[in-house]
């Protein structure tokens, strides 16, 4: 049985079962499960007005966007990327036949360094797939110069970004395409699933083509399309799930405050700060521990908060470079990742979720303190 003492680094946003129950009803009455049924459509609307986004197409989870995003951009060859994230955007470029080029990541962040990617170009070069990583914006506007200058594709891993802006705009905007998960550990979910923003009506036909198997029409497949689909069950509960979700970013954004309250005369942790002009989702709560400042390692500090029970992770180490499949790779060398290293070897994310109560953050405050 789960011990209730526990803290776990997230737990998931759930609707009430009560509304849960009137849609399943509902849905069992009509027995249309999936393909494109109402619910599945209703969600697409909603997200679009919520998230301020022309056009999206929700999936099955986080990572098949990003795979379909890479065929429908039809990407091939090269592409420059972050090793600090998790291993699914990579895999990602890996499921396509793609090489992977990492490129070092900027502390302030976390995500790519927009200074590192013209070093990274060669002639097989076609796309940048930069992460918005814990929701940090990118620089969008360095990455989009480089990507004009060379004629590149941006593809904008942001799995953790939901609901996050910049000056009023959608983070979402940015780039070519943005992929999104509404995985049950995200600000934002749909027990399993994900989402696909695009700008324009033509792209958002083809990718919802490529996520039914390629079929448009009933005898006509134009391309080797997968099954992305979202069920009705999810997309429903994904609706219910939207209307509370700001007031789980609210509850997040007060945990966020107490833990930069508690910590911040804390010598050896440091942690993110808000950035003016940026909305945030407070998805995530990343520390940074200096080993000779604070006086014990990350490493020691983790496995001293397991043992107060509570279950920080150390997202994201090791680095995706550093994994068998990546770490041969002439971009995967140390000295091409200083910083990624860096970051990777001093993170933890404590636990941040809109069910952690103001005694639960002042003991994790506590026992770090
Ligand atoms: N791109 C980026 C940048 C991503 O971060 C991710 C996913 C993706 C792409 C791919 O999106 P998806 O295909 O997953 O939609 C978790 C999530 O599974 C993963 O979605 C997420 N990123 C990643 C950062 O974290 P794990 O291996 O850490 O999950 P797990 O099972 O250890 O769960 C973490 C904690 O959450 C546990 O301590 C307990 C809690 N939890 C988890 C689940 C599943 C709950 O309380 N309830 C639950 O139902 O990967």
């Amino acid at each position: 049985m789960e011990d209730k003492n526990k803290i776990l680094v997230t737990s998931p946003l759930l609707p009430s079962l009560n509304e849960l129950q009137s849609y399943l009803e509902r849905i069992w009455e009509d027995k249309w499960l999936t393909n494109n049924g109402k619910y599945h459509q209703e969600l697409e609307k909603a997200l679009c007005e919520y998230l301020k986004v022309p056009y999206i197409s929700l999936f099955t989870n986080g990572t098949l966007p990003l795979i379909v995003a890479l065929q429908a951009m039809r990407i091939t060859g090269e592409v420059i990327t972050t090793p600090y994230s998790f291993v699914a955007t990579t895999h990602a470029l890996w499921w396509n036949g793609i090489k992977p080029v990492f490129v070092d990541i900027d502390l302030a962040t976390g995500n790519m360094d927009p200074q590192k990617i013209e070093a990274a170009i060669t002639p097989k070069t076609t796309a940048i797939m930069p992460v918005h990583v814990y929701g940090n914006p990118c620089d969008t506007e360095a990455i989009q110069s480089i990507a004009d200058k060379y004629g590149l594709k941006v593809i904008y891993d942001a799995a953790h970004a939901f609901g996050v802006e910049q000056n009023g705009k959608s983070i979402l905007e940015a780039g070519d395409i943005s992929t999104l998960s509404f995985h049950a550990t995200k600000t934002y979910n749909t027990i399993e699933g994900g989402a696909l923003i695009c700008h324009d009506a033509k792209t958002k036909e083809r990718i919802d083509y490529l996520k039914n198997f390629g079929f448009a029409g009933e005898t006509t497949v134009i391309a080797p399309g997968i099954n992305g689909k979202m069920d009705e069950l999810r997309a429903a509960y994904g609706l219910l799930n939207l209307k509370q979700v700001d007031n789980a970013i609210e509850a997040r954004k007060r945990v966020a405050l107490a833990y930069r309250a508690g910590l911040k005369n804390t010598k050896g942790i440091s942690f993110f700060e808000d950035v003016p002009n940026v909305k945030s989702n407070y998805s995530y709560f990343p520390i940074f521990i200096d080993a000779k400042e604070y006086g014990i390692t990350r490493d020691e500090l983790y496995f001293r908060l397991k043992e107060e029970k509570i279950l920080g992770r150390r997202y994201f180490y090791p680095l995706i470079s550093e994994f068998s499949t990546y770490k041969e790779l002439p971009s995967s060398t140390r000295n091409n990742l200083l910083n990624a290293h860096k970051m990777a070897d001093n993170v933890i994310c404590l636990p941040m979720h809109q069910g952690l109560t103001d005694e639960d953050v002042l003991r994790i405050i506590q026992i770090i303190n």
